[in-house]
């Protein structure tokens, strides 16, 4: 039986280049989906938490794509990474950090998504970023996309919901691998693989109201992008033996609101059609016979090529990751109380917790999650995210006491160790936001995960000078202990 972390645990950080990056129209970057993501930072807390404000229609969609009023497009600037990387890596480094992880920009590579040849300056940032990570003994953990797409792709070709899409990704993708190949470790071809079902924009690019079948569509562009996954699988193989090549979702554990029968049948199938059909895919290879009920009843029809199932059956993921913020309950019942959730409006449980921005904090939720995903694919896990957003206060002598945040990362690092005695083969963890960016949700910066601070504001304005929370204390003594002191 196992009893620790095991010695080679991967403890590590993620960001995502949108939401860190900045310099949107540098180094010879194109303009991207969540470049035209619009903020207000006059919205009230309630109005940052509106689905509306967070989606993208067709009239908010061409506003943005003239206006230079770079303040409401926070996506724009996120923390300037882009040219603070050396400093934020040399506290990674103090911190301990064995891994990070971080998306690479698809319009930085290629601007257009179209292009003949990529752009030599974007590839040229992203091996000094790594090359700067390996220097300081810190693995990468590449994501291949996170949400945003080149807009070109979506203006000239309707993004995935073209077939064509899917030879721009993979070639994107084997750019990836044969340029930066040897500096990657771990790969993630898409962040939240079932984001697109529950945020279209980001997860598929799709602008609803554009669409006559929304939901259709979605199911297309997913289809597509299981294409694209399992090409990318291929590719990289291919090109770089023995590596590894992961396949993620947002993960919304669930239980049954009550013991009635009915409610636990819910809880199978909002599993089903919210989590498993996309690790099943990924994992197993085909689409999985549950799936055939659903696309009956709700009248959805993919167009597959012939060549697609033994696309996706031949090359399936080598690890599976997740990111795990709250759990709810399911029921059958009528007006269950709700509350926020990542991606989604969540069903209330009433034993639970929740962060200022109403999600259900639940680390047993996280137990139950990893003994639920392995026993099911038997693959390596790595937690790809997992973090608490809070509001955080600077204090003029530059400390920020979080403890809240530490209890948060406590309770949880407790049960990844008590899944790892259950017999999980857990690999890693990303804490999700580990040093301030802008919320991917709200789009604020004042939704803060990090246990480095960013100072800047909701309007982007700041020193962006970095300090240390008292939660970079506690990671950092987490790591050196390797999970064992907690205190
Ligand atoms: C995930 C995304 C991240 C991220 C995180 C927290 O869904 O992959 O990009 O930001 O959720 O969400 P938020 O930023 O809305 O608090």
């Amino acid at each position: 039986m196992k009893k620790n972390f095991p010695e080679n645990f991967l403890w590590g950080g993620a960001i995502a280049a949108s939401q860190a990056d900045g310099a949107f129209d540098k180094g010879g970057k194109g303009l991207d989906t969540q470049d035209l993501r619009y903020f207000d930072a006059k919205w009230t807390k309630e109005e940052r938490m509106l689905q509306k404000n967070r989606r993208i229609n067709h009239v908010k969609y061409q506003k943005a794509l003239n206006d230079q009023d770079d303040e409401h497009y926070p996506f724009r600037w996120g923390i300037d990474f882009y040219n603070n990387y050396k400093e934020d890596i040399k506290l990674f480094k103090e911190m301990g950090l064995k891994v990070f992880r971080t998306s690479i920009n698809w319009a930085r590579i290629y601007p257009n998504g179209d292009d003949e040849n990529p752009n030599e300056e974007g590839i040229q940032w992203y091996i000094d970023l790594f090359e700067e990570c390996h220097k300081n003994d810190i693995k990468v953990f590449a994501t291949i996309l996170h949400y945003n797409i080149p807009l070109n792709l979506v203006e000239k070709y309707g993004g995935w919901k073209n077939r064509k899409t899917i030879d721009f990704y993979v070639k994107y993708a084997t750019t990836l691998f044969e340029r930066l190949g040897s500096l990657v470790d771990y790969w993630l071809p898409f962040n939240e693989f079932n984001a697109g079902r529950f945020n279209p924009y980001n997860g598929v690019c799709l602008i609803e109201d554009e669409e006559e079948n929304c939901d259709n569509a979605i199911f297309q562009c997913l289809h597509h992008q299981f294409v694209a996954n399992a090409l990318t699988i291929e590719a990289g193989h291919r090109i770089i033996p023995n590596s590894m090549i992961g396949g993620m979702i947002a993960r919304f554990t669930t239980y049954p609101a009550t013991p009635r029968p009915e409610d636990v049948m819910q809880m199978i199938l909002d599993d089903q059609y919210s989590n498993w059909f996309y690790l099943d895919v990924m994992a197993r290879g085909e689409y999985p016979s549950y799936m055939d009920r659903y696309f009956e009843t709700t009248g959805i029809k993919i167009q597959m090529e012939p060549q697609d199932k033994d696309i996706i059956k031949n090359n399936t993921i080598d690890f599976t990751a997740f990111s795990y913020y709250f759990s709810q309950v399911s029921t059958t019942s009528q007006g269950w109380e709700k509350t926020s959730g990542n991606l989604i409006l969540a069903n209330k449980n009433p034993y639970l917790e929740t962060s200022e921005w109403g999600w259900q904090k639940d680390p047993i939720g996280l137990r139950v999650t990893l003994n639920q995903v392995y026993d099911r694919y038997q693959l390596p896990i790595f937690i790809a995210e997992n973090g608490l957003g809070a509001m955080d206060i600077l204090d003029k002598d530059g400390s920020i006491h979080d403890e809240y945040r530490i209890d948060y990362l406590r309770s949880h690092v407790e049960q990844m160790k008590e899944a790892i005695i259950d017999g999980v083969d857990l690999i890693g963890y990303t804490m999700w936001g580990f040093i301030d960016i802008v919320s991917c949700g709200s789009m604020e910066m004042s939704k803060r995960y990090g246990v480095i601070y960013v100072d800047r504001d909701d309007r982007g304005k700041g020193t962006n000078k970095r300090y240390k929370k008292d939660s970079f204390y506690w990671y950092q003594k987490c790591i050196h202990s390797n999970g064992e002191d907690l205190a």
